[in-house]
């Protein structure tokens, strides 16, 4: 596809996204609940040595139904907020059932999915004053151990795919935050982005992204809060700027506040869309009432 196509296309799919915010856009019942009679990713939990933070550090993650080492991945590095660590998003957001029920009905491209702590300090659990500016600095610190140390280690121990067009990179609050700052940040690194209830830890656009155009080589950007989320005005901020400067992107406002209702009918729509080429009927079946 040349790049004049995939600009309608997105132009299309954003316009269509942007329609969709009247929707009551959710993920149907059942979306978060085991099921036993379907095949189930492994969790498992990882240990790399960060030379960023000079410690061992702890990640998990999700390998998906019918895994095979022999076979090459893509990878979502899913992050977490404020007050969790890398048990987060698996304690709270039930990823692996999400992710595994998608698997069952055909929905997904076959990933692997990463849940890093994002806290990148020597000591990164979620305990004490969670807003002391050495914590809260830690969140950006990470930008360096994802990149020098995790992701090193991750293409080096999973049969994985390492080129920037199969890494995504997504996360909740502090979590979206990153996601924004590190993957406009290094494009040539990431290929996806999701931006879920971004903090005020979001760079300021002109920061974010000096040079606006170089937002077109992304796949996916999917920005999203809800719409009773104080913090809506980084979510907005970001895509009032690509809007002027015509970035295709999702911005998907939706019911809720700032929590794991919301986060996982996000992971729950976003995933949905990784690694695929921009496809009219997935996003109408994403869009589709229930
Ligand atoms: C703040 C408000 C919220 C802030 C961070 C958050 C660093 C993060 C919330 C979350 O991750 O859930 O002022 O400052």
């Amino acid at each position: 596809m040349n790049k004049s196509v995939i600009l309608a296309l997105g132009l299309v799919l954003s316009g269509i996204f942007v329609s969709a915010q009247t929707l009551d856009k959710q993920a149907p019942q059942g979306f978060d609940v085991e099921n036993s009679a379907i095949s189930h990713g492994k969790i498992d939990t990882i240990q790399y040595s960060s030379k960023t933070v000079g410690t061992t550090r702890k990640a998990l993650i999700y390998t998906p139904p019918g895994f095979k080492k022999s076979e090459k991945y893509p990878v979502l590095y899913l992050l977490h907020g404020i007050g969790g660590d890398e048990k987060e998003w698996f304690n709270q957001g039930k990823p692996n059932i999400i992710l595994d029920n998608l698997y069952a009905q055909g929905k997904l491209q076959p990933m692997i999915v990463v849940l890093p702590n994002g806290r990148a300090m020597k000591n990164d659990r979620a305990t004490g004053d969670i807003m002391a500016k050495d914590k809260v600095q830690a969140f950006a610190t990470f930008e360096k151990d994802l990149l020098t140390d995790l992701i090193p280690f991750v293409e080096k121990k999973y049969p994985v795919k390492k080129d920037r067009e199969n890494r995504a990179l997504a996360g909740l609050s502090m979590g979206g935050g990153q996601t924004q700052n590190f993957a406009f940040g290094n494009i040539d690194k990431f290929a996806w982005l999701g931006a879920f209830s971004s903090a005020p830890n979001t760079k300021e656009p002109n920061q974010l992204l000096p040079n606006s155009q170089d937002a077109l080589k992304l796949k996916l950007i999917f920005i999203s809060c809800g719409d009773a989320d104080g913090l809506m005005p980084f979510s907005k901020r970001t895509s009032d700027y690509l809007r002027k400067n015509k970035i295709p992107h999702i911005f998907y406002i939706e019911p809720g506040g700032h929590d794991f209702k919301v986060w996982k009918n996000d992971l729950y729509l976003f995933s949905q869309l990784l690694f695929k080429p921009v496809n009219q009927e997935e996003v109408n079946f994403i869009l589709k009432s229930e």
